[in-house]
């Protein structure tokens, strides 16, 4: 209901860590890489899937639903489909999906879309478009995301940051080390697939991003 998404739409706006699923990486699975890091206390889960079927995608976003409840966001990549059959937050889009409007129309008021944006003229007009937040990237060279092209560096995030008002979280090639910089340059949150999913202890990683982020954050 519409309280429920308004505490959910505030949520985005406390988000540090935020993790992206990748079954390709993952060590132990897509389904213990969101329990380790939901447990260690990440707020929000995006479920990426390219070389499952839709059946085993909706299978597995229910298990991914269950495992939220109560406790996380839970988005789908690119899937609105998937997004709706289990009842998830929402979606996460990119520039060539489904457009923005449309997927607002199939989904209503009461989800939650993001959108992935890769400069300021595009983040505004996500925000234009009815973004709740943007994903931008990729801000440094990553080979997870194989057509992400170069990064474009963390002073970017500061200008996209004040070109608009919904929530800005960068993405692509972060890590322990460079992700300070993303952080003071004003990033609202940050994904991190390969750090997290490619680690031994998922809960372990996910929760040294989220005492970074937050030292961060508390200094400035
Ligand atoms: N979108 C832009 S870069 C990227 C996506 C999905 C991949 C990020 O993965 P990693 O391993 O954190 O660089
Ligand atoms: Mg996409």
């Amino acid at each position: 209901d519409q309280k429920d998404l308004s505490r959910k739409k505030s949520l985005l706006k406390e988000i540090d860590f935020y993790l992206v699923t990748d079954s390709g990486l993952s060590r132990k699975g897509t389904l213990s890489d969101v329990k380790e890091s939901v447990e260690a206390g990440c707020k929000i889960i995006q479920y990426r899937e390219k070389n499952k079927s839709t059946k085993e995608m909706i299978d597995e976003a229910a298990e991914i639903k269950k495992i939220c409840s109560g406790r996380a966001i839970f988005l789908v990549n690119d899937r609105v489909d998937v997004a709706l059959a289990v009842d998830a937050d929402g979606v996460h889009i990119g520039q060539d999906d489904m457009p923005i409007e449309t997927a607002r129309k199939i989904l209503g008021a009461d989800k939650i879309i993001g959108l992935t944006v890769h400069n300021v003229d595009e983040a505004v007009e996500a925000e234009k478009s009815g973004a709740d937040y943007v994903g931008l990237g990729s801000i440094f060279d990553t080979s997870t995301k194989k057509d992400a092209g170069q990064g474009i560096g963390p002073a970017r995030i500061r200008e996209v940051m004040n070109a608009i008002k919904v929530p800005v979280v960068a993405i692509g090639g972060i890590n322990k080390e460079n992700c300070r910089s993303v952080i003071e340059n004003g990033a609202d949150s940050l994904v991190a697939i390969s750090a997290v999913v490619c680690s031994d202890d998922v809960k372990k990683e996910t929760r040294e991003f989220i005492d970074i982020i937050r030292e961060i954050k508390n200094k400035s």
